[in-house]
């Protein structure tokens, strides 16, 4: 038995000397050393020896089997060691490469413009009207009527305003104003809104004008607003978004909506109020208009004139883009030409 232990070790050792890889060496391992291999099952022959020949026999079983084992740990660690290498070398990533460049989209600028005028609104603790309340299709009732245009003004003719084919009275809204009318309807004073979105006015396109555009107007309608908190909010907004040191005038205006009205100057960027080219000379810039909204607009509403006052704003968001980052086309906001927009 002892002759026949020591063949077996020898034949191990040879078969483990010609593996080559992990796997051939848990082939001998499963060979000799597991519950069915060699020397399992001369172990299970020890019972029929004598207690002598039995504990020799024993003893001479467990060193040859632990050395065995010694020797499979020792081929395995080397072929892992050896494996892991190669597997280094042809999986080597150079983190010295330069990456590969993905283009990333950007906001639009009228996008961004649009956020950081709403953002100081909400701050100043108005709320933008909900998406519902704000069609880009309007009825000329809420485009015109509730804002007391009358039925004869230019506005409303097809040279300013698209009508669609729908109905008579059926147009692509020229101003965000409706939807605050639709703000104001069914809900009572006090109402802090505004309402960003796009309007369409039938107008021949050039660098100042396209037929499509982007407005934000305000609305604040509570007992005993004056044209003092109208100049408080807009001269904050103006101080907000252009900085710190820039005057503002207020210029005596007239809007169908609002009485007294106003259209708001700030000193021109460019010049410092010296006079240039972008203010023609005049060392300001227009920048939004406003006024008390009209007893009528309230009254339409189901709102009573002679408890509550409010006032209203309007301003175009490419307009205040172009002032803020000197841009001198509307059709640049359009186009989509890459080499514009990512200037921003
Ligand atoms: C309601 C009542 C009144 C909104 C107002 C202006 C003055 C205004 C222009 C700015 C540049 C339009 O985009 S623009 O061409 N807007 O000057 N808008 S007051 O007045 C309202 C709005 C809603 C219920």
């Amino acid at each position: 038995m002892k002759e026949q232990l020591e063949k077996i070790y020898e034949s191990a050792q040879k078969d483990l000397s010609a593996s080559c890889s992990i796997a051939d060496v848990e082939e001998v391992r499963a060979k000799y050393l597991s519950r069915k291999g060699e020397f399992n099952e001369i172990k299970k022959n020890l019972k029929n020896l004598s207690d002598e020949d039995k504990r020799v026999v024993g003893s001479l079983a467990n060193e040859i089997t632990q050395k065995l084992e010694a020797a499979i740990r020792a081929k395995h660690s080397e072929f892992y060691k050896k494996e892991l290498n190669e597997k280094l070398l042809t999986e080597r990533i150079d983190v010295t490469l330069p990456g590969k460049y993905i283009p990333m989209g950007k906001t639009h600028p009228l996008t961004s413009t649009t956020n950081e005028i709403v953002e100081i609104f909400q701050s100043l603790g108005f709320s933008v009207v909900p998406q519902e309340n704000s069609p880009e299709v309007e009825t000329e009732y809420y485009n015109f009527d509730a804002l007391n245009v009358p039925k004869d003004h230019p506005a409303r003719d097809v040279q300013d305003t698209f009508y669609t084919e729908f109905a008579k009275n059926v147009v692509l809204r020229s101003q965000t104003s409706g939807a605050q009318i639709h703000a104001m309807e069914g809900k009572n004073p006090p109402i802090r809104v505004i309402s960003p979105g796009r309007v369409y006015r039938n107008e021949n396109i050039n660098a100042r004008k396209n037929n499509l555009f982007h407005q934000i107007e305000g609305l604040y309608v509570d007992k005993d607003i004056t044209f003092g908190d109208l100049k408080g909010v807009l001269n904050e907004f103006i101080r907000i978004y252009f900085g710190a040191s820039r005057p503002t005038r207020f210029r005596s205006s007239f809007f169908p909506f609002t009485e007294p009205s106003a259209e708001v100057d700030v000193q021109c960027i460019m010049c410092e109020g010296k006079g240039c080219r972008t203010c023609s000379g005049t060392g300001w810039l227009e920048v939004l208009g406003c006024g008390m909204v009209d007893p009528n607009v309230l009254r339409g509403v189901g709102i009573d004139p002679d408890v509550y006052t409010g006032f209203a704003f309007g301003m175009g968001v490419e307009r205040l883009a172009m002032l803020k980052y000197a841009i001198d086309d509307i059709r640049l906001f359009f186009n989509n030409d890459e080499r514009f927009l990512d200037q921003f």
